[in-house]
């Protein structure tokens, strides 16, 4: 059997188990050379940050504060019902990964620098630099300035059909034209690019790396090009525009995880405006010092924000309409929120807090919580998918990283013939089976009657490198299995190729898969015909290294999903 993750049940049993309580005083913690820390350093903002939090306070993954992560004085035992870990097995955790979602890094990182990781977590954290307004404007490149940039669009590309490809250990972005497959620009961008999204007129695209620079480029060129870069901070994941009428084009938001703040800029340059920072208070009223920005998305309702701040459990409407006087909203949720997206009407953001297994609807029209709602564990939706249920009317689905279903949510419309599905608006009306947990994305499309899901965090290869595929016309079927990784023809590979990220076409008749293999595999993207779900092409070249992320230009602008 070919598995990724390794069972740790009885680690993490122990962990949770209540355990008698023996009196143990701390070690001192291991010592590292200044070498050692700074690679321990780099290695930490790469791979643990994201999940753990740089002051390793813990969120989507565990507390890693040496309070619980330094070896007991006799190595083995509790305190205060914690066990405690030690270089031994927090190297074997971190090698095997565990049942609670971490990956294991024995494929990826060597045993010197698992031993080396595993030391310097029982380590203080190292607490990264802030980062101001000014240290904003010091890395801001206006590289094309506005009036030496095209009045029209200067290529012939169905801009509205174009794919932004992250190229994640590439630091790259794939611009790839979606009516003839061709790959039509690679450009530079920051590390391990999180998302893409577009202007509200479609023109300009944005990225936002992991190391929190973000690019502007201008599709209007002969070829696409980027036309201004910034540095949000040293880490961030989430970007969004001005999407109201009259603000088109007109802001750029970035949110991000250090420092924890969001910043505004003008979309069509970058230049910093104001940054805002989310450190405050969580939903239970404790003291947060590192409440990072996850997903944000614009309203197109109102010239506003919805910036979701995951330790705290603030979901934060922030109006655009006057920045220096800004006013914002600050709605209580639960903690821990991460990805999401609307309903079907656009008028509920749809978040998942997905360490507290919830998902939080706002109302955005009246600018207050909507609705927790209960979901099987860790729901992680993307940005989610909306459609009509044969029984249950409108409905959002979310995939789970931590169960093996699909969530389906009743969502409220306004349209007459939807009253009699209103008793069920805010609860879980079905769970659709999947063939195990590790799902990261699903996604529809207006004209599909088809729900795709990945499932690329499952510890089964087989289940890793296909997708899934629901008939929306009759539920009760199982889904059909599609081996991604076998249709896409390439040579089998020692890492898995995990099939992820679903995307449609412009047209919603074609749904794009990732095939994401290891850094020096060859991966691919395969498209299928979504009525027949046959292959209908592989795109694959040399240059396109670690796909994940895809989204299509006017699915992304318009939240089509
Ligand atoms: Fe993501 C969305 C954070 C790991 C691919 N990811 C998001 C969003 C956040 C987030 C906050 C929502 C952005 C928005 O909508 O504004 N992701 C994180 C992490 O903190 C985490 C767990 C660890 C980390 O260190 O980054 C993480 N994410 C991953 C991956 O490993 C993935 C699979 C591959 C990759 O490229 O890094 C990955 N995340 C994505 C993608 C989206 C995303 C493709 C956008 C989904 C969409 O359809 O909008």
């Amino acid at each position: 059997m070919t598995t990724r993750i390794k069972r740790l049940g009885s680690i993490l049993a122990a962990a949770a188990l209540p355990l008698a309580i023996s009196t143990a005083f701390a070690q001192e913690s291991p010592p590292l050379t200044d070498e050692e820390k700074a690679k321990a350093k780099e290695i930490y903002f790469q791979r643990c940050a994201g999940c753990h939090g740089v002051l390793r306070k813990g969120a989507t993954g565990k507390n890693l504060e040496p309070h619980w992560t330094k070896t007991a004085a006799d190595g083995t035992k509790v305190e205060g019902g914690t066990l405690k870990l030690g270089t031994k097995r927090l190297a074997s955790i971190i090698s095997n990964g565990t049942e609670g979602g971490m990956v294991n890094y024995d494929d990826i990182l060597t045993k010197e620098e698992i031993e080396l990781m595993a030391r310097y977590i029982q380590n203080p954290p190292d607490v990264p630099p802030e980062f101001s307004l000014k240290d904003m404007e010091a890395s801001w490149k206006l590289l094309v300035p506005v009036s030496e940039r095209p009045t029209k669009q200067m290529n012939k590309v169905n801009l509205k059909n174009v794919f932004a490809v992250t190229l994640r250990d590439a630091g790259k972005l794939a611009l790839i034209d979606g009516d003839t497959k061709a790959i039509w620009k690679i450009l530079d961008t920051g590390y391990a690019v999180h998302i893409s999204r577009l202007s509200a007129s479609g023109r300009y695209l944005y990225t936002v790396g992991r190391d929190g620079l973000v690019t502007l480029i201008d599709m209007w060129f002969e070829e696409p090009k980027t036309v201004a870069t910034i540095r949000l901070g040293s880490d961030a994941r989430s970007v969004d525009t001005s999407k109201f009428k009259g603000f088109e084009d007109k802001y750029l938001v970035g949110g991000s995880y250090w420092p924890p703040q969001y910043s505004i800029m003008e979309g069509d340059t970058l230049k910093p405006l104001k940054v805002v920072s989310t450190r405050g208070m969580t939903v239970d009223g404790e003291y947060h010092p590192e409440p990072r920005v996850a997903s944000i998305v614009a309203s197109h309702i109102k010239p506003e924000w919805v910036i979701n701040v995951k330790e705290t459990g603030q979901i934060l409407l922030v109006d655009y309409s006057d920045i220096e006087n800004l006013k914002t909203t600050s709605i209580d949720s639960a903690k821990f929120l991460h990805d999401g997206g609307w309903d079907a009407s656009k008028r509920y953001f749809m978040v998942a807090a997905n360490a507290s297994n919830k998902v939080a609807a706002v109302d955005t029209k009246t600018g207050k919580l909507a609705a927790l709602v209960d979901t099987a564990k860790i729901p992680h939706p993307g940005r989610g998918a909306n459609f009509m249920h044969t029984q249950y009317g409108p409905v959002w689905a979310t995939g789970h990283l931590g169960a093996d279903v699909v969530s389906l949510i009743s969502t409220p419309s306004e349209e007459k013939q939807h009253a009699k599905f209103k008793a069920n608006n805010w609860k879980v009306v079905q769970e659709l089976k999947m063939p195990g947990a590790g799902n990261l994305f699903v996604k529809t499309h207006p004209k599909s009657t088809n729900l795709w899901a990945d499932a690329p965090m499952n510890p089964e290869r087989e289940i890793a490198e296909s997708v899934y595929v629901y008939d929306l016309k009759d539920l009760s079927k199982p889904p059909r299995r599609i081996d991604v990784a076998k249709d896409s023809g390439l040579p089998e590979s020692k890492a898995v190729r995990r099939a992820t990220h679903p995307e449609y076409n412009e047209a919603g008749d074609e749904v794009w898969i990732s095939l994401w293999g290891g850094k020096t595999d060859q991966s691919a993207i395969v498209v299928y015909d979504d009525k027949t779900l046959k292959l209908k092409k592989v795109i694959t070249d040399p240059t396109i290294v670690t796909p994940t992320g895809k989204f299509n230009v006017f699915n992304t602008q318009f939240d089509i999903y």
